[in-house]
């Protein structure tokens, strides 16, 4: 049985988001916006099947995969770049690759107890991000 990451997760800390948003060659104006964020994220899990929503005031990204298959990803609304994604299993890990224009790009999602970690790659930059489970 692999983990369950089925709910809704509220950030509750933020380290290194603006180096990681650097890396994407975000512009200043919508670091200084997507800095003041309280990011939630929305995860529906069926099996290997997942969709997982970033939801904000600013902005929103949703994104679906099966674990194993590559697919092409466009991060509209982030950095608008196209990767071909895979999302595999770690043990109990999510763990993405986002192959493309930027090197080392992607993330990994953990849990433990009621926090749900996550940190974002990019190109040596790595932004830790913890959520708690609200719903
Ligand atoms: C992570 C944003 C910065 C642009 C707007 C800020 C809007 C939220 O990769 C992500 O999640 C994965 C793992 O949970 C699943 O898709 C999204 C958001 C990183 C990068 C780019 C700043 C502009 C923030 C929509």
């Amino acid at each position: 049985m692999p983990a369950n990451y089925n709910g809704i997760w509220d950030i509750v800390d933020c380290k290194n988001f603006e180096g990681y948003m650097i890396a994407l060659d975000i512009d200043m104006v919508t670091r200084k916006i997507a800095n003041m964020l309280k990011p939630q994220k929305v995860i529906e899990q069926d099996g290997n099947f997942f969709t997982i929503k970033t939801l904000t005031t600013f902005r929103n990204y949703s994104c679906s995969f099966k674990i194993g298959e590559e697919f092409e990803e466009v991060t509209k609304g982030l950095d608008n770049r196209k990767c071909q994604t895979v999302v595999n299993w770690d043990n109990d890990k999510l763990a993405c690759t986002q192959k493309g224009e930027k090197k080392d790009r992607g993330w990994t999602h953990w849990i433990e107890g009621d926090f749900l970690f996550l940190e974002l790659q990019c190109e040596g930059q790595i932004c830790k991000q913890t959520y708690r489970k609200t719903g």
